[in-house]
């Protein structure tokens, strides 16, 4: 369902990939960035994906966050179908830790680029951030929301270790 004003689209190769895309869809809840989220699968569902990616410039997407694991293959292929810039999150998998999405996804050829994040849930995170970051060039009131969100972040930082944590 198309909904109206929505510029970030969060889509996932599967709903296992649910627990780590949560932390871009919070990020964004956190900065009052409107978004929807969808399972695209490009080896399930290639007719989504296809259609997805067509239909994203019209609708009015302005990033698209690609979370997949193993052969990750969803980022990419929405960046061949649409000049939204998409961004990557490899998911980290159980059977190589995620070094394999990282590499499907990072090792994009000349014209096709995926801002690929970290491996899991941080990088998750950090594609929230970096589609707030891409809006806020446009969008002064979201400006001041990362802005603050960075400068809470800074301010929680102690300047010295818990030397009684473990
Ligand atoms: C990928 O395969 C998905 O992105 C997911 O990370 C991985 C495993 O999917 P499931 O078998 O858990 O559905 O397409």
């Amino acid at each position: 369902m198309t909904q109206v004003g929505v510029k970030v689209g969060i889509i996932m190769g599967s709903q296992s990939d649910w627990p780590t895309m949560k932390e871009a869809a919070d990020m964004l809840d956190a900065l009052g960035v409107a978004h929807e989220v969808r399972i695209v699968s490009a080896h399930r569902t290639p007719d989504r994906l296809w259609t997805y990616g067509k239909t994203a410039v019209e609708r009015g997407l302005q990033v698209i966050i690609a979370g997949a694991g193993g052969a990750a293959h969803l980022p990419g292929m929405m960046a061949s179908k649409t000049r939204v810039p998409v961004i990557g999150v490899p998911v980290q998998t159980r059977a190589l830790s995620g070094v394999d999405s990282l590499y499907s996804i990072l090792q994009m050829p000349r014209g096709f680029p995926v801002a690929t994040m970290a491996i899991g849930a941080a990088g998750a995170a950090n594609a929230g951030l970096m589609a707030a970051g891409i809006l806020a060039l446009q969008d002064p009131a979201l400006a001041d929301r990362l802005d603050q969100w960075r400068a809470d972040l800074s301010a929680s930082i102690p300047e010295e270790p818990d030397r009684n944590a473990v």
